[in-house]
């Protein structure tokens, strides 16, 4: 009776550490991936001319890449690798200009979560950057055929950059403490409280972390009880 007692007092716990460690993120999350949830990559855009830094990543899923904005003005898109410098689809990612004055870079960034592991391609919605160059994969194929020099070699070919319609598919905000090995994704949506400032894309933040904040309350009850 004593043991049967103690399990289910400690179920609500148990429950507790699932769900509390889920909503800082919004995608599901397995036990596998919840270790890599915790890690940013950056990606500088524009620091070093019409390229993003670096160009090539290799993103374990449930992690994040944090693209940061140099002058002037730049934006990160998603395509596929066989139409370069246009939108992927009606869905594909896309951070909306970012002009930056100053040295950069700006304190607003766009961050996506890796949800899985096929190829991202990604470049500079900005008009003529992305046939001049600026593009990048994350978790580039093993298929030789498919190279990032290839695709920036058909973009310049292309000679046209079109950008996604709408400003969607990533978090709008202040700039993440690049992780060094943190094991939970909440450490990472601590550090990312809007300001006050905060644009429409960056409520979407907001209301992660709020129900983080309701999940938390609803376990601080339910172990009351
Ligand atoms: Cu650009």
């Amino acid at each position: 009776m004593y043991t049967r007692g103690l399990i289910l007092s400690l179920l609500p716990v148990a429950l507790c550490q699932y769900g509390g460690g889920n909503a800082g993120s919004s995608t599901t999350t397995t036990a596998a991936a919840a270790v890599a949830s915790g890690s940013i990559q950056t990606v500088s855009v524009g620091e070093d001319g019409l390229v993003f830094s670096p160009n090539t990543l290799t993103a374990a899923v449930g992690s994040k890449v944090q693209f940061e904005f140099y002058p002037p003005t730049h934006s990160v898109a998603q395509s596929s690798f066989e139409n370069p410098c246009a939108p992927l689809n009606s869905s594909a990612f896309f951070s909306g200009g970012f002009t930056t004055t100053g040295n950069g870079p700006n304190a607003t960034t766009f961050t996506i979560t890796i949800n899985d592991t096929a190829p991202i391609w990604f470049y500079c919605g900005f008009p003529t950057h992305c046939e001049s160059g600026m593009a990048g994969v994350i978790n580039p194929p093993s298929n030789t055929s498919q190279t990032l020099s290839i695709y920036q070699a058909a973009a310049a070919a292309v000679g046209n950059t079109t950008r996604p319609k709408s400003v969607q598919g990533g978090v709008i905000g202040p700039a993440a403490a690049v992780s060094s090995g943190a094991s939970t994704s909440t450490a990472a949506t601590a550090t990312a409280t809007p300001t006050s400032g905060a644009t429409a894309e960056s409520l979407g933040r907001v209301d992660i972390v709020t129900s983080g904040f309701i999940a938390m309350i609803a376990c601080a009850i339910a172990a009351a009880m």
